[in-house]
């Protein structure tokens, strides 16, 4: 069965401090109402980029905690700072996640030795497993099919989130890595990337939106090409709607209309306008 992963926001307060109650709201509403196998914690999605290990640290303390195994748990631990990375793997290790992830090191033009070295670091103090994290369009890493099988000479690495658009890539992987986890990472392309056999997805519109996206895995495990496309378009129209309203603000006032205190961005990320908001709550309206 494949596998459904919301990429967890974050709740902030209008300082851009982290609100637990809210954190903990957005985290009981994805396992009790949008059911997924599990979260993503500490992704792009929850603005991870923007926080100082000890924010990131209580999110994964709460998450963990709120969870209490309900559902599975990835710790995205990465960091240009290779000695944050190295400790917040130990911390999540300790708390007890089984899985980590770590985006490629970014915005300086690293060779793959400096990537590879990067990833055997991370896991030199730790057991967990090891999702690699590749979102070439942000990061500027784009990683070849034999750079991966490289890495994946770790062990501990079992897979892959793939925030790409390259089916290409994405079916040489599959073929070249039966054994290997890959998650697609672009919600608006979740019939392509399952079409290629990936395992599952993590996303940032399953906060939202994981009932159209189970559906269209569904369609897709008993080979209903027809109903797929047509749950997949439907996603994308509210996708599409979501993207040009603001990602990340327009998903958190939707969770807003849903009663859960889903917060604010945090700065830089603006706070949202009037006009936003109500575009907001009419995409809200299309989904009820
Ligand atoms: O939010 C982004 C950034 N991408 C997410 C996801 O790939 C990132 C994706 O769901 C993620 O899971 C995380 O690290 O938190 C998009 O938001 C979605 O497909 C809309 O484009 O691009």
């Amino acid at each position: 069965m494949k596998k459904l992963y919301t990429a967890l926001l974050t709740s902030f307060d209008k300082e851009g401090y982290i609100n637990e109650k809210g954190l903990r709201e957005i985290i009981r509403f994805n396992i009790d109402v949008n059911q997924v196998d599990g979260l993503y914690v500490g992704g792009s999605t929850g603005e991870n980029f923007l926080l100082d290990t000890a924010s990131k640290k209580l999110i994964f303390k709460i998450a963990f905690e709120e969870t209490n195994g309900a559902v599975d748990l990835i710790a995205q631990v990465g960091s240009n700072d290779l000695h944050e990375a190295v400790e917040l793997a130990k911390y999540v290790t300790d708390l007890g996640y089984k899985t980590i992830s770590a985006v490629t090191p970014y915005y300086y033009k690293f060779d793959f030795e400096e990537v590879k070295n990067y990833y055997n670091t991370i896991l030199a103090g730790v057991e967990t497993d090891m999702i690699i994290y590749s979102i070439p369009f942000l990061t500027g890493v784009s990683l070849s099919v034999d750079q991966f099988a490289e890495l994946f000479e770790n062990e501990k690495i079992k897979g892959v989130k793939f925030t790409a658009a390259d089916f290409y890539l994405l079916e040489r992987m599959r073929t070249r890595f039966p054994d290997k986890l890959i998650y697609a990472g672009f919600d608006e392309m979740l019939l392509p990337a399952l079409s290629l056999g990936v395992d599952g997805a993590i996303g940032s519109t399953f906060n939202v939106n994981a009932k159209r996206a189970r559906a269209t895995m569904e369609a897709v495990e008993k080979r209903d090409l027809d109903q797929a496309f047509l749950e997949q378009s439907k996603s994308n129209d509210l996708i599409e709607a979501i993207l040009a309203n603001g990602l990340y603000n327009t998903i958190k006032i939707i969770l807003q209309e849903e009663g859960v205190d889903a917060g604010y961005c945090k700065e830089p990320m603006k706070k949202p306008s009037v006009e936003q908001i109500e575009r907001a709550k009419e995409i809200y309206r299309t989904l009820v």
